[in-house]
């Protein structure tokens, strides 16, 4: 969608993932979704170093509204829990320098149950949210048909837009469409989201990782033309520092993500992350990496056994290049190549090599130079390459 946003992936923090539906702010008020989490998570965002990095969106995912409309006919945040206001709320997160993202659902409810925006309230409900001063709108699409869908996310888009506040727009509608041609359309999906959703939503789970990243491999002929600048596919939230991935694994993730020019949200709990989990969400390259300003998506381009090399492309002719060991086996896999059997070749002087996670310049490499990397079980090793004669 060209409506200036996200031209690089979205950065920022989500509540679903790790807080669902929990609204039980009587035994569990440090937790539950309110007011009180989101400001909690805005002050870690700016104080912590977050912000600074590029994760400026702060997002109420389901379950922050009432039962019922207003009066009006508008929706309105459950008063017990967002006791201040959704306008109050944002005027706190805009003061930190971050953006305030909201959730709402094109059917008659939420997944989680609350009141949905139907054909005839979007109208309301896009100049309800512009009226709060949010600049994110996460659009579910539980509760309606194939037809209310495709009615209703190109409405929201134009009602987003006619409120001339610049709104990214996340679209949930081919997650519910089974993500692929001719029942998803790429091209309008592009033209309509800043990103949207294709598959399966993301559980605290390696399996759950796995299964998102082979079903991004074995689609990647239809995904990978359609993400661009303003324009992502979402394979869903990060949840390096929750309890399911190990180091290896979160590292996997983080490194998948970027070569896929993904969204970088996080959710995950701010005040109790590990130093280990910190680094590698902050580690500047990676954000670098998915950050590159030609918008292009990468690839798989070979897998042997449980190994694979995943490639992107990067602006002035840098690289990206991912090595996954899927393995399980408990010995880490040895691996030997060349730049000359990975395609990149442009360069003829040669690359700089980086080792991402470990912080390592590893010296220059010709196309025919040796690189022999061990890849740990669930593990990766993300490179950075950088052509000898890189102008910036
Ligand atoms: O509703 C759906 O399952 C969403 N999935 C999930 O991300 C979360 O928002 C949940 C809330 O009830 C999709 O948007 C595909």
């Amino acid at each position: 969608l060209d409506n200036g946003l996200v031209r690089t992936p979205p950065m920022g923090w989500m509540t679903w993932q790790r807080y669902r539906c929990n609204i039980d702010c009587k035994s569990d008020p440090d937790n539950c979704i309110s007011e009180n989490l989101i400001k909690i998570m805005a002050d870690e965002m700016a104080d912590s170093g977050w912000r600074d990095l590029g994760y400026v969106y702060v997002c109420i995912d389901d379950c922050w509204s009432q039962k019922q409309r207003d009066s009006n006919g508008r929706l309105q945040p459950d008063p017990e829990r967002f006791p201040s206001g959704m306008k109050a709320l944002a005027d706190y997160v805009h003061a930190k320098g971050l953006k305030l993202g909201i959730y709402s659902d094109m059917g008659n409810y939420t997944c989680g149950g609350y009141p949905g925006t139907t054909l005839d309230t979007i109208k309301t409900d896009a100049e309800t949210f512009a009226s709060w001063e949010v600049d994110m709108l996460k659009f579910d699409g539980c509760y309606s048909n194939s037809t209310e869908k495709a009615l209703g996310y190109p409405k929201m888009s134009e009602a987003l837009n006619a409120t001339g506040r610049p709104i990214l727009y996340s679209c949930s509608w081919p997650a519910y469409e089974g993500g692929l041609p001719p029942k998803v359309n790429y091209t309008q999906l592009g033209s309509i989201c800043n990103m949207w959703r294709n598959y399966d939503d993301i559980d605290d789970s390696w399996d759950s990782v796995l299964d998102i990243i082979e079903w991004y491999a074995k689609n990647q002929d239809v995904l990978q033309p359609a993400a661009g600048p303003g324009r992502w596919n979402d394979p869903d939230m990060l949840i390096t520092g929750d309890f399911g991935l190990s180091y290896e694994q979160s590292k996997s993730q983080l490194a998948i993500w970027a070569i896929l020019a993904a969204p970088l949200i996080m959710s995950n709990d701010l005040r109790a992350i590990s130093q280990d989990a910190k680094d590698l969400l902050q580690n500047r390259l990676l954000i670098y990496i998915n950050q590159d300003s030609l918008g292009k998506q990468g690839s798989l381009i070979s897998r042997i056994g449980n190994l694979e090399v995943w490639k992107r492309e990067l602006i002035n002719g840098q690289y990206a290049l991912a090595v996954l060991n899927k393995g399980t086996d408990g010995l880490p896999r040895p691996y030997s190549t060349n730049l000359g059997l990975l395609n990149v070749t442009q360069c003829t002087d040669g690359y700089k090599l980086y080792n991402v996670f470990e912080k390592e310049y590893l010296g220059m490499f010709t196309s025919s130079t040796p690189i022999i990397i061990r890849v740990n079980p669930t593990g990766v090793i993300f490179l950075f390459l950088r052509p000898v004669s890189y102008i910036p």
